[in-house]
């Protein structure tokens, strides 16, 4: 039995990114574990957010996870927010953190770049915010897309630090990156991971993408002027695509190239978008069906935030009495 533990952004859509990348690698570890996962809503707001929608968003992400398969008697499902002990870790957090640790974080250097010197201190501070997330459940298991990696280290650090000055007091979290999903790129540029905050809807597929919307995305995706279908890493586009059906499909790659042997792009392309929306469908339905309930999230939000607040403040309690500011 492990602390797992991850946590989105409820900034918008989610992406088939973030569905491979972290929620289904968190649904499968569930049996079996401790499990708490949480939209990050303090972390959403490093960017501007209008109020009505992130509250729009919010109820979107839970409404996410319950179809995707968490189940709240397994997993904690919280809004960060709910629980004020992340806020306080993270100050704590930050008179240990250096400015040059945060400064190399690469996932800040391309939300900053171009924004000058209007970018807010949040976001420059966005990493410690999440090794707060992490730290004060005493996480050991952290399900992240590759992408994270540096902020685990980072998250790693300042467990270290922390357990050094002040005694042992965290556990030192480990990341566990999917095998196959853990980056997803672009579907217009191959060398990028897909991003929701791309500028481009085509470098997306959204968990909300209909049909059409899907076969036209998958159409328009950057490949090559090859004419078989095989996985090769010369051939970024095709292999990313060919990762999708993959996962979507749940069949292996090895097996879909033999299905498209003598057969071209278009084929493959068809192929591809049926059974992605084939994956879709069954989740957005059960997605609506969530979301016609808003009475039934917000109560399973409150109870998983009652839950998280009482591990979190007995952590804080130990934490303000390890850096002696309890008379
Ligand atoms: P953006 O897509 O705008 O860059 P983000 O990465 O900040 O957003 P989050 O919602 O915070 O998005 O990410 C949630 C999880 O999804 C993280 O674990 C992240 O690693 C994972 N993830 C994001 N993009 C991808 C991707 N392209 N492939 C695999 N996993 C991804
Ligand atoms: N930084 C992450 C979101 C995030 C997170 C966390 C993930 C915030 N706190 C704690 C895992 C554990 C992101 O941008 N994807």
């Amino acid at each position: 039995m492990s602390r797992i533990l991850t946590a989105l952004q409820p900034s918008g859509i989610l992406h088939i990114g973030n569905y491979f990348g972290a929620i289904a690698p968190m649904v499968s570890l569930q049996d079996g574990n401790e499990n708490f996962l949480f939209a990050v809503d303090y972390h959403a707001i490093t960017v501007p957010q209008d109020p009505a929608e992130l509250r729009k968003n919010l109820l979107f992400a839970a409404a996410t996870y319950l179809a995707a398969g968490i189940d709240p008697e397994k997993t904690t499902l919280f809004q960060q927010s709910r629980v004020s002990e992340h806020t306080e870790l993270a100050w704590i957090l930050n008179t240990i953190a250096h400015m040059g640790e945060l400064e190399r974080m690469t996932q800040y250097k391309d939300k900053a770049a171009g924004k000058g010197e209007g970018v807010s201190v949040g976001l420059f501070d966005y990493p410690v915010l999440m090794a707060a997330d992490i730290l004060l459940y005493d996480t050991e298991i952290v399900p992240v897309g590759e992408d994270q990696k540096q902020h685990l280290e980072l998250a790693r650090d300042l467990a270290e630090r922390f357990n050094n000055r002040f005694g042992d007091t965290f556990t030192v979290p480990k990341p566990s990156i999917p095998k196959q999903g853990a980056r997803i790129m672009g579907l217009d540029d191959p060398a990028k991971k897909m991003s929701k905050s791309a500028s481009s809807e085509k470098n997306f597929i959204s968990l909300m993408d209909d049909e059409k919307t899907v076969l036209k995305k998958i159409k328009s995706a950057v490949t090559d002027s090859g004419t078989t279908i095989e996985y090769t890493k010369d051939r970024p586009g095709l292999a990313n695509l060919l990762t999708i059906y993959s996962l979507a499909s749940e069949k292996s790659t090895d097996a879909i190239v033999a299905e498209y042997e003598g057969k071209g792009y278009g084929d493959f392309k068809v192929g591809l978008a049926e059974a992605l929306s084939d994956f879709l469908s069954p989740l957005q339905e059960k997605i609506n069906a969530h979301l016609d309930d808003p009475k039934e999230l917000i109560a399973i939000l409150d109870k998983g935030a009652e839950k998280a607040k009482a591990i979190a403040s007995e952590k804080m309690r130990i934490v303000r009495d390890r850096i002696g500011v309890t008379l």
